[in-house]
């Protein structure tokens, strides 16, 4: 028989507009201004982002992968995972050499990718059910703040949930949350996993910061592009009026607490109607939309904010550049 192909659908219907109205109604009121990360990833921002980790300045992807090429044995051997349970899954594209190492090692039998994008995650795990016909996949479509992807409900009793399980949380995204966030993040993570449960974190690291503002502020101008795409988002989803030239896209060190941030500098005193909203948004020149945090992180505070949440840090792995690390932590 083939393997089941589920997609558990565990948003609202108006999630999205509710969510978009209610973030940008309190960020553009907000002093200062600023906005979450997360409305960049509509089709064309998700391309610029697919653009932004083909750029030789942003090398956080690339690190990641060749840690995943060397380590994947390894990670298997060290979780035993039956099922692969993946945050924020995209594309999908870096979880093949997971899968392919789980697969080697005997143990897989389940993938269940959680994501908000219903199109990348059903095509992304469709191609993959291609390499892996009796690979159980359980799609999730949500929001990774929400729902972790490991309920214990009695519904869910098949291969997929079966443990181990190894949450993966790859690509850095962890960084687009403050401390207080994470510390949540990692709490709801400790209660949900199972004693011989393991958590796969990756975290692009601290460096000198010419290298870190090069890969958030590329020569070619990809991710301006990127970061002014959320204006595009608030005009086409709440009728506003954001003309993206008249902004100017701005990486910056935060050297105290150790994140880049994304903004978007008014070039001129301007007023912006946001229709859907019922607003009119005021900036003075030079004032600055915060659109992203990119925490960057070491060793020693990985460790200490995972063990105040009740995980242990048990493996730590890096590129041989020593750019990026993937933590291996369980209860
Ligand atoms: C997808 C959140 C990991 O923070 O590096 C890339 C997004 N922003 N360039 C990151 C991003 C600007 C990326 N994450």
């Amino acid at each position: 028989a083939a393997a089941p192909f589920t997609v558990d659908h565990l948003l609202p219907d108006d999630f999205f507009s509710n969510a978009l109205r209610a973030d940008a109604r309190a960020g553009l009121t907000s002093v200062p201004k600023s906005l979450p990360p997360r409305w960049f990833y509509d089709a064309r921002g998700s391309e610029l982002f697919e653009e932004i980790t083909r750029l030789k300045e942003y090398y956080p992807t690339r690190a990641e992968r060749e840690i995943l090429e060397t380590r994947s044995a390894e990670i298997a051997a060290a979780t035993g995972a039956r099922t692969l349970v993946e945050l924020g899954s995209g594309s999908s594209e870096k979880t093949r050499l997971l899968l392919d190492a789980l697969a080697a090692a005997g143990t897989l039998a389940g993938y269940v990718p959680v994501d908000v994008s219903e199109s990348a995650l059903t095509q992304a795990a469709a191609r993959l059910q291609e390499t892996f016909p009796r690979l159980a996949v359980h799609a999730q479509i949500a929001d990774f703040q929400e729902h972790l992807g490991l309920a214990d409900d009695a519904d869910n009793t098949d291969d997929a949930t079966e443990g181990p399980r190894l949450l993966a949380f790859l690509g850095g995204t962890i960084g687009n949350l403050e401390p207080t966030e994470r510390a949540a993040f990692f709490t709801r993570v400790a209660a949900a996993l199972r004693p011989d449960d393991t958590l796969l974190l990756g975290t692009d690291l601290v460096k000198d910061p010419a290298t870190l503002i090069a890969a958030y502020d590329d020569a070619a101008g990809v991710t301006a592009e990127f970061n002014k795409n959320v204006l595009a988002v608030l005009n086409r989803e709440l009728d506003a009026a954001f003309d993206p030239d008249a902004f100017s896209h701005v990486a910056v060190w935060d050297a105290e607490r150790e994140w880049i941030e994304m903004r978007l500098r008014a070039r001129e005193d301007l007023t912006v109607k946001v229709r859907g909203l019922d607003l009119a948004v005021s900036f003075a020149r030079g004032e600055e939309l915060r659109t992203e945090v990119s925490a960057k992180f070491r060793r020693e505070g990985i460790r200490a904010e995972l063990e105040r949440a009740g995980l242990e840090l048990r493996h730590w792995w890096t590129d041989a550049a020593g750019r990026y690390a993937l933590s291996l932590a369980g209860p």
